[in-house]
């Protein structure tokens, strides 16, 4: 075996924490929402027990309302900074309070065909977690019924420090009821990070939301962030097209009707957010009711689950082929050039391989494949040239954050498969 995948390997065993892989040690000590998803597909290609005890840990930390959190604390550790403690929420294995974007049923779906059809009886309570889950995506973060879901916070983006929230963010107080303690900038430079005012705007919000006893009806009231957001509502589809799929296999014809009907919502109203001015994409900020025009990699990311008329993706992929121009290793989260751009900093820039992965899945859907076997190629090269990071600087290719990150290994995995 290619030594890289080899480590690739070595790397979730070394993660795994009994069933449930961290996404790094120390800065990540806990079970991660759509971190877990990417690993149980990594996972599904060499051991298909432990990827379904991936997703069944991560189930273990699912509400009675039928979110599944963003954050499992399953057991403690003081290296990480918002813990329980600052959560404050009631779920019998401590929770965070708010959830990510719903890898888990495309997971699941590569998971049970991996297995074949012996472990039918595994697949199923995994699918009623999923389906659980989307319900309440659809009734908690779209009460209005627009096909879009929206976010109230931006760790539920997974893209935490994107430009696409500068606007929406800077209406949030920086005043908090909790002590903002951050234990990330020991561990990795804090030029890498979010800044000092982003994190007090991130607790911020957790006070807001946990003095609502985190009931989603009160937060959806109180919500001083509320975005409608492209990247997490074609994922929500593809995985929405995955949960109907599998629903049809085991046979609960009225439920894949039901998810079929919110698919065809999700998809109306992605179509309706492409703007051929921009070549791309564009989410909605629903409090001022504007438009995020911010350039970022989620106005690409509707590839992923629409089927686009070849004048649409054709201009995407125009526009991805400008922003990737000159660069080391594609592709950057936010426009390179651009005021907002920070090669290094997090998700302002940096190519994170999980996005290629994802953006990889929509090229190819959408009948480009030269440009998705590029992308493929700059995220194996960057990896086996500076090792499993948590991203990349596009510019000069460094690996950044930390190392020997799982969903990283995960990707390799995935894309290396064949
Ligand atoms: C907050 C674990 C997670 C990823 C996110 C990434 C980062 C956490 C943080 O790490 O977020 O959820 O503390 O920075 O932004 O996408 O799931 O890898």
């Amino acid at each position: 075996m290619n030594k890289h995948l080899d480590e690739a390997r070595r790397i979730l065993a070394s993660n795994d924490r009994g069933g449930y892989t961290v996404p790094t040690d120390r800065l990540y000590p806990f079970q991660w929402n759509w971190d877990s998803a990417f690993v149980a597909m990594g996972f599904a290609l060499y051991d298909v027990d432990r990827a379904y005890r991936e997703l069944e840990r991560l189930a273990e930390g699912q509400w009675a309302d039928g979110m599944i959190p963003h954050i499992i604390f399953h057991q403690p550790s003081d290296t990480y900074f918002p813990g329980p403690s600052v959560w404050r929420t009631r779920h019998s294995i401590p929770t965070s309070g708010i959830t990510q974007p719903p890898v888990f049923a495309i997971a699941l779906r590569k998971v049970h065909e991996a297995a074949g059809s012996i472990t039918e009886a595994r697949t199923l309570p995994l699918y009623e977690a999923a389906l659980k889950w989307h319900r309440w995506w659809y009734c908690a973060r779209d009460p209005e019924g627009t096909g879009l879901v929206a976010l109230l916070h931006p760790w539920e983006t997974g893209s935490d420090n994107s430009p696409a929230w500068d606007i929406a963010l800077a209406r949030v107080p920086t005043t908090t009821e909790t002590a903002v303690a951050r234990k990330d900038t020991g561990h990795v430079n804090a030029e890498m990070r979010p800044r000092d005012e982003d994190y007090k705007r991130f607790i911020h919000l957790v006070d807001t939301y946990a003095a609502c006893g985190w009931d989603p009806a009160q937060q959806w009231e109180k919500a001083p962030f509320k975005v409608a957001e492209v990247q997490t509502t074609a994922i929500l589809l593809k995985a929405g097209e995955d949960l109907e799929h599998l629903a049809r296999r085991l046979g609960r014809k009225d439920e894949a009707a039901e998810i079929a009907a919110l698919n065809a919502r999700s998809r109306k109203a992605l179509l309706a957010q492409w703007r051929p001015a921009l070549s791309r994409f564009v989410s909605r900020d629903l409090i001022s009711g504007e438009d995020v025009e911010a350039p970022t990699q989620a106005g690409f990311i509707p590839l992923l689950s629409l089927d686009l008329e070849e004048e649409i993706a054709g201009a995407l992929v125009g526009e991805m082929k400008a922003w990737s121009k000159g660069l080391k290793v594609v592709f950057p989260t936010t426009k390179p050039g651009i005021e907002s751009f920070e090669p290094k900093r997090y998700w302002r820039g940096p190519a994170w391989a999980i996005i290629n992965w994802l953006l990889i899945d929509g090229l190819k859907r959408n009948r480009q494949p030269d440009l998705a076997e590029e992308l493929r190629k700059s995220t194996i090269d960057a990896i086996e040239t500076e090792g499993f990071a948590e991203y990349f600087d596009p510019m000069t290719g460094e690996g950044c954050g930390g190392l020997g990150f799982s969903w990283t290994a995960a990707a390799y995995l995935w894309l290396m498969r064949q």
